[in-house]
């Protein structure tokens, strides 16, 4: 059917719902941009993509910063989601559906899984007494928060945690131990990376308590279905969003055929989450759970973590200014290996920006596309028989989309990068060492054949960068005189034509020169 066919071609991907408490920060950036490069490789190897993000807006802290800035959450919420979407906006962020929890499509989606959980008998009414941590919306068991030498109690990361005691609907997920244990056993690929997957069956395998799933102290939320007195925890609702975001409860809903999701893309710090409660819920459910989730790792500045109080918080805002967007994503992507922690400062940012796009990529497009402007008219030459060197660089180029794809099903984006700039790296020693500045006047043919070869692969390579860099490949492709309906990968089996026009080069990676004042990094 049109639906299974569909079904089967399409892709579905997530990113994690931001709490809009404050103004988007780095690490906001850093998994939009990650999961905006993930999305548009499978739009350009032919897939059906659907690509979810959005704004958490319920839940304690919500609450705690609202009263703080003397607003009602619900304009805090309205104020920063706004700032969120201006930064997926600015960072070419293309997703296709951005979701607000307050929406009242939500509530109708949370209140329906609650019930259906309800009827397969996994809520019950009981009370709480227990640890829990307002910044993480978490809650602890005794074992895991320490109290610091400040006489803070805190939980595994880091966070305050305050005593909590009331009336609380509760979730059986000890009832789903060895249903989780069967998942991840069943569906190797389930959590990405391993070290992350390890680290969940660990905690599954040690014990799993049933969840409070209700709080009675405030009522911004989710309210429980004939028990108003009771909003849902905020993580009940927060990850239905998954699933109201492709149509849940109207299974009739054309964007039903999307879920199950094909990854969600998270941080480490919640995995358990995604990867215990998450799956949990679907089974009580009875939804089909996600097919993957992949945490990636934090990023530091200097070294250090983030935060508002440490006061190195560096706004997406400002990195774009100084960087641009491109940049700034490439750098992002190529630098941090997808799933570690990684850094950033300034001085790696320009090291990048100056070496592996201004230098390799940049002149190499530069230096072949003027010669054929001054010396062809720019008319890109047509070639004659191919030398052993161009068959080489030709075949090492066609082999990019097979090693980019296997690298993006699995999420490693840098090591697509890797394989791409192995080529660029390639590709300059071949224009090097055929140097076709001294073949005008020997052997124009054979000058010809190189220019139109190095064409060829730059052409390749801008093709595969895209998901990277949209904008900047996009001018690059422009240049080389690409239609715009030649730039997906299937464009990559066929080869540029000789003989064609091109319009006139132009420079695409500006070297990064320091401003007079201080730099943002
Ligand atoms: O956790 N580096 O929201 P959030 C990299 N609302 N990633 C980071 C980061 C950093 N320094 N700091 C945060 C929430 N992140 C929940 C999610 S999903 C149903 C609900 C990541 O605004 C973090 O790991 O605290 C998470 O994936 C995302 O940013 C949003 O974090």
């Amino acid at each position: 059917s049109a639906a299974s066919a569909r079904a089967k071609n399409s892709f579905y991907i997530t990113t994690a719902i931001a709490y809009p408490n404050g103004e988007p920060h780095i690490g906001h950036a850093y998994e939009a941009i990650a999961t905006d490069a993930l999305a548009r490789f499978q739009r350009l190897d032919g897939k059906d993509v659907f690509f979810l993000t959005g704004t958490d807006e319920h839940g304690q802290k919500m609450v705690q910063t609202a009263q703080k800035e003397n607003m009602t959450p619900m304009d805090l919420a309205t104020r920063n989601a706004a700032r969120f979407m201006e930064m997926d906006q600015r960072l070419n962020v293309s997703y296709d559906r951005f979701i607000r929890t307050s929406e009242s499509v939500h509530h109708q989606a949370t209140q329906e899984i609650w019930k259906r959980m309800t009827t397969n008998d996994d809520i019950y009414l009981d009370s709480y007494a227990g640890w829990y941590s307002v910044r993480d919306e978490a809650y602890y068991a005794e074992d895991e928060t320490v109290v610091g030498e400040d006489q803070v109690r805190r939980g595994p990361q880091g966070t305050p945690v305050e005593w909590v005691e009331e009336k609380s609907y509760f979730f059986k997920l000890s009832a789903y131990q060895d249903k989780l244990l069967a998942l991840y056993e069943n569906q190797p690929d389930f959590i990405g990376p391993d070290s992350r997957k390890n680290e969940v069956i660990s905690f599954v395998k040690s014990g799993l308590k049933d969840l409070s799933i209700s709080r009675t102290t405030f009522d911004w939320g989710v309210k429980v279905p004939d028990d108003e007195g009771h909003v849902m925890y905020v993580w009940v609702d927060a990850l239905t969003n998954y699933i109201t975001g492709v149509g849940f409860p109207d299974e009739g809903d054309a964007n039903w055929n999307y879920w199950p999701a094909d990854v969600h893309i998270i941080g480490k710090d919640i995995i358990r989450f995604h990867a215990v409660y998450w799956p949990a819920f679907l089974m009580s459910a009875g939804i089909p759970v996600q097919k993957r989730v992949f945490a990636h790792g934090f990023l530091f500045n200097r070294g250090e973590k983030m935060s508002k109080s440490v006061g190195n918080v560096v706004d997406p805002f400002s990195l774009a200014d100084a960087y641009g967007v491109d940049q700034l994503r490439y750098f992002f992507l190529r630098e941090v290996p997808f799933g570690q922690d990684g850094n950033y400062n300034h001085e790696a940012i320009v090291a990048r920006t100056n070496a592996d796009l201004a230098n390799d990529l940049g002149n190499l497009a530069q230096r072949s596309l003027s010669m054929i402007g001054k010396q062809y008219q720019g008319v890109l030459p047509v070639p004659g028989a191919f030398s052993d060197n161009d068959n080489a660089i030709l075949a090492m180029s066609d082999g990019m989309l097979e090693q980019a794809r296997t690298a993006m099903s699995t999420q490693q984006i840098h090591q697509a990068l890797n394989a791409i700039w192995a080529v660029v790296a390639e590709a300059n020693r071949y224009f090097a060492g055929e140097a076709p500045w001294a073949l005008a006047k020997t052997d124009p043919s054979r000058q010809q054949t190189v220019l139109y070869v190095t064409a060829e692969v730059v052409r390749q390579i801008a093709i595969l960068a895209q998901p990277a860099m949209p904008d900047a490949c996009a001018k690059l492709l422009d240049i080389l005189g690409i239609a715009p309906d030649a730039r997906d990968f299937a464009a990559l089996g066929t080869r540029i034509k000789g003989g064609t026009q091109l319009p006139p080069p132009a420079p695409i990676f500006p070297r990064y020169v320091e401003p007079k004042e201080d730099s943002p990094g």
